[in-house]
């Protein structure tokens, strides 16, 4: 049996920074295990009898037990903080956008800044179509977004919370994604916000 967490993850991806973010602010001890997708490190026979989904994140409990799915991970280890409402609505309302990250924002936003931004490599084989694509839908979400943080400071109710983490992970770091961000002030506003969350961390921090 171990004595703390241990999350493999990737440094550059908003899925895995996720819980490394909300762990450094619940000050969550873990040990982080880098695992570069770019050099197939998820696609090892080690990895996948961890994770038969080879991807990150994967979180092992201090017991051995394994979870993954980035917003599995925010919802398990939130419960019980101010990071997840009690009210049985609001809870719901944290479930709607960890979803809604999941289905119209994640697949545009974050591949987008992947083909273009992590994998430069791979850029050459993109075509306008398929980076247009990408932007129209991405901006729909990205506005979506914007119609509730241009009236509200926070995703849900009146603080923040895990549904905050989970679309912050990517939206913050958009702009690489080819999105202009300067057309959602309410977004940005919230970008600021977000940054200023006590035990706060960037994208790349890991613990030493
Ligand atoms: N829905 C998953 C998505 C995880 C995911 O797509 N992870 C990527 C890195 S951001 C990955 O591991 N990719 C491995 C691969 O494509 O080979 C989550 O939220 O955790």
């Amino acid at each position: 049996m171990a004595d703390t967490y241990t999350l493999y993850s990737m440094q550059n991806s908003g899925n895995c920074y996720k819980p490394r973010l909300l762990m450094r602010q619940l000050g969550i001890p873990f040990r982080n295990v880098e695992t570069d997708t770019r050099k197939g490190a998820t696609h090892t026979a080690e990895f996948i009898a961890l994770n038969p989904n080879a991807r990150v994140p994967l979180l092992i409990f201090p017991d051995g037990r394994k979870l993954s799915e980035s917003n599995a991970m925010l919802l398990y280890l939130a419960e019980g903080t101010k990071y997840l409402p009690t009210d049985r609505y609001e809870r719901a309302l944290v479930n709607q956008w960890l979803f809604f990250e999941q289905y119209d924002h994640e697949p545009q936003v974050a591949v987008a800044r992947s083909w273009l931004h992590v994998f430069p490599d791979r850029k050459a084989r993109v075509t306008p179509e398929q980076i247009a694509g990408w932007q129209d839908k991405g901006n729909k979400a990205l506005a979506v977004m914007e119609k509730r943080l241009a009236a509200n400071e926070w995703l849900v109710g009146s603080a923040y919370s895990v549904a905050d983490i989970a679309l912050y992970a990517y939206t913050h770091v958009a702009g690489e994604g080819g999105f202009d961000l300067a057309r959602y002030p309410g977004i940005s506003a919230w970008i600021k916000r977000v940054a200023a969350q006590p035990g706060y961390v960037g994208l790349f921090w890991q613990p030493s």
